[in-house]
């Protein structure tokens, strides 16, 4: 079976409980619930993990290696700093959609540099939680054409 590792970064983890004009009421645990279903309709086994730590993020790229099909990335604030995440993708061998919740495009200008751009698959953003379903999507049709 297909299996997708759906990782959240900084701050994340307070989705639904903070800036809910910005990012909206739904919270992670509910978004990831959310991955886990997409996931189960798409025939996928889906993972997920949130850290506010940019190591573990890397770790856990890096551990994806030869291990999972591909990676749903919300690198958060890390995405517009991180040439260590950007090297850590580019060195797994392992498909990444990057997701963002807001249109970072749309936003200040310091979020619309994206070092994670270059080394994914593509990048879907500004559709809130559904943009987790439409990421999943993305990377399992991707996963499809390679098969
Ligand atoms: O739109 C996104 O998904 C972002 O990745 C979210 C990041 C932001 O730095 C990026 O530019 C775009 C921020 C995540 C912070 O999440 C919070 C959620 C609730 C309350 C406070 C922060």
């Amino acid at each position: 079976m297909t299996d997708i590792l759906v990782i959240n970064g900084p701050n994340l983890n307070l989705l639904g409980l903070r800036q809910p004009e910005v990012y909206g009421r739904t919270t992670l645990a509910e978004v990831e619930a959310m991955c886990v279903e997409t996931g189960k309709d798409l025939g996928a086994t889906v993972t997920c993990l949130q850290s506010n730590h940019e190591g573990v993020l890397i770790d856990a790229i890096h551990a994806s290696r030869g291990t999972r099909d591909g990676i749903v990335l919300n690198a958060g604030a890390f995405t517009h700093t991180s040439i260590a995440l950007m090297d850590a993708i580019a060195s797994a061998e392992v498909p990444v959609v990057e997701l963002h919740l807001s249109n970072i495009h749309a936003r200040e200008t310091f979020r619309h540099k994206s070092w994670i751009a270059p080394v994914a698959v593509g990048q879907i953003c500004g559709f809130g939680p559904a943009g987790y379903a439409l990421a999943l999507r993305a990377l399992i049709g991707h996963l499809e054409t390679r098969t």
